[in-house]
């Protein structure tokens, strides 16, 4: 299986994350992806290549086009009003009050384009946003041009970032912009299967209404977990999309036995809506010793994921999501890659 990788994913180095009531260095820090990389060149999974360069368009058909310009500029606009520190929300356009206006001010705008509070905006995070999404692009082309499965290192991870709403760690919503280009370049019917340890109410939100790519995802119960007000069972789709939306929440503390009994499931939904293509959002913060999250996969356990994963029998692309546990994250995230890969 070849990698997709680039260093200029480690140009975003935020200093801060607001994590309870303090600002904390981030979970989400370039050091993974070094420790990935390393574990992928040392397993012998296949060759490691650079991304191609796709430009904006991508992007803009799946998200929107005065959210990608804030992106661009939001860190200079943060500056040169003269804030200090790194850009956080500090107010929303919660509901009672208006959602229909963007304001001119940077303090009022990241309210606006933010989903959250803990993902602080950084001089290189527009940059490495978009090695990220090269990397899903490249890797996507790969399985396209090839037929050969590909993994892409993305980082910062995407499932989070919906149209116009940045959060969770997410800016551009690799998966997504992917899933789009296969449908571009002939699939008819793209499911992407999430399993990442939280919900991926970004990638949901983009689909939610067509029927031309399946989304499924595993996830920590938002009535406990991030992102909370999205990611429960009964959002099933709208529209055309009805019936093309599946969530499976999962109580905090479930093992192994549950949580694969549940893949199973999402890989017999998969199935049976004939899916040409498989993207799979991989995050490994479902790992016993994640420091966010409150799955219990061991080591071991990843490997029998990819072994799984491999039964559905498409043509599939890995895009990296989430996974704190940084020690860990290169063996986690291989193990699956192996398991996928092995006869
Ligand atoms: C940590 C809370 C983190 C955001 C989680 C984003 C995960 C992205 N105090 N909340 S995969
Ligand atoms: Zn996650």
């Amino acid at each position: 299986m070849q990698t997709f990788h680039s260093e200029h994913t480690k140009q975003r180095r935020a200093l801060t994350e607001l994590d309870g009531g303090r600002l904390v260095t981030p979970y989400e820090c370039p050091e993974r992806v070094d420790m990935i990389i390393e574990c992928v060149r040392e397993s012998g999974l296949g060759a490691v290549s650079t991304p191609a360069a796709y430009g904006l368009d991508p992007v803009l058909a799946v998200h929107d086009a005065a959210y990608v310009r804030f992106l661009e500029r939001a860190w200079d606009d943060w500056v040169a009003a003269g804030l200090a520190g790194e850009p956080i929300p500090s107010i929303w356009p919660a509901r009672r009050m208006r959602g229909d206006r963007v304001p001119d001010h940077i303090g009022g705008e990241v309210g606006y384009y933010a989903l959250a509070a803990e993902t602080s905006l950084c001089a290189g995070t527009f940059a490495a946003a978009q090695a990220s999404k090269d990397i899903a692009l490249s890797a996507l082309d790969h399985l396209v041009d090839t037929g050969e499965p590909a993994f892409g290192l993305c980082r910062p991870p995407g499932h989070h970032a919906a149209v116009d709403q940045y959060g969770g760690y997410c800016f551009f919503n690799n998966a997504a912009i992917a899933a789009q280009r296969a449908l571009d370049r002939g699939a008819s019917r793209v499911a992407i299967l999430d399993i990442d340890f939280h919900h991926g109410n970004g990638t949901q939100d983009i689909f939610y209404a067509r029927d031309d790519v399946l989304f499924v995802s595993i996830h920590g119960d938002p009535r406990q977990e991030f992102p909370y007000f999205l990611g429960y069972a009964d959002e099933t789709g709208q529209g055309a999309g009805d019936g093309f939306n599946v969530n499976y929440p999962l109580p905090s503390g479930t093992g192994y036995p549950k949580w694969a009994a549940t893949l199973d499931h999402a890989l017999e939904r998969i199935a049976r809506y004939r899916a040409d293509m498989l993207i799979v959002s991989l995050g490994v913060d479902t790992f016993e010793h994640d420091p966010i999250s409150s799955f219990l996969l061991k080591r071991d356990d990843f490997t029998d994921c990819g072994q799984r994963l491999r039964q559905a029998d498409l043509p599939t692309v890995f895009l990296m999501e989430g996974g704190y546990a940084v020690a860990d994250i290169g063996t986690n995230t291989v193990n699956v890659l192996r398991g996928f890969s092995r006869d």
